[in-house]
């Protein structure tokens, strides 16, 4: 390696859409990580659907996916939000439905605590549709806060999740 290039991280996306076809907003946006520099896809979960945390919204698509990346943290994020912007996504109300949601997760084992950036990201336990998926990819993970993804996924049931062959 030329000393000085950042090693590659591998750095697991959670992906959801409630609005205009989402699992093919989440095909779109895998399409579209494939892309980035410095960068690869090396994998995906299942598709699920579930009714959204906040009533009166359409059901989401979620899914997880793994990318290996030599990008910093901000790039990714700021890469990551150009994908969600290209395919439309509009910020009109927090927490509103969206077309596309693309949250970086986990950053390999780092703890990044900035204002627009934090990992472990911040709502992903208790939450099925981010656990089950990311279990397909990285099964008995341990988070960088020493967190272990077996205890988050005992403490959330699977109940209301529906995994989408394919
Ligand atoms: N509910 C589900 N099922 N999936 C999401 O991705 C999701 N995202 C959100 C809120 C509105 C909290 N609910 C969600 O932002």
């Amino acid at each position: 390696m030329i000393s000085g290039q950042s090693s590659m991280e591998r750095v697991y996306i959670g992906m959801g859409s409630n609005l205009a076809a989402p699992a093919e907003q989440l095909r779109g946006a895998l399409k579209a990580m494939a892309q980035l520099p410095d960068s690869s896809l090396s994998g995906v979960s299942s598709f699920y659907v579930s009714d959204s945390l906040l009533p009166g919204q359409p059901r989401y698509t979620n899914a997880v996916a793994a990318l290996d990346t030599a990008l910093a943290p901000l790039a990714l994020l700021d890469a990551l939000q150009d994908i969600e912007n290209g395919q439309g996504r509009e910020r009109l109300e927090r927490w509103g439905p969206r077309t596309l949601d693309l949250d970086i997760l986990l950053f390999g084992d780092q703890l990044i605590d900035e204002p627009r950036l934090k990992t472990p990201h911040y709502h992903m336990q208790a939450r099925a549709f981010v656990l089950y998926p990311l279990a397909e990819l990285a099964p008995g993970i341990t988070l960088a806060d020493g967190r272990k993804l077996n205890e988050l996924l005992a403490d959330c049931p699977f109940e209301g999740l529906e995994r989408l062959s394919g």
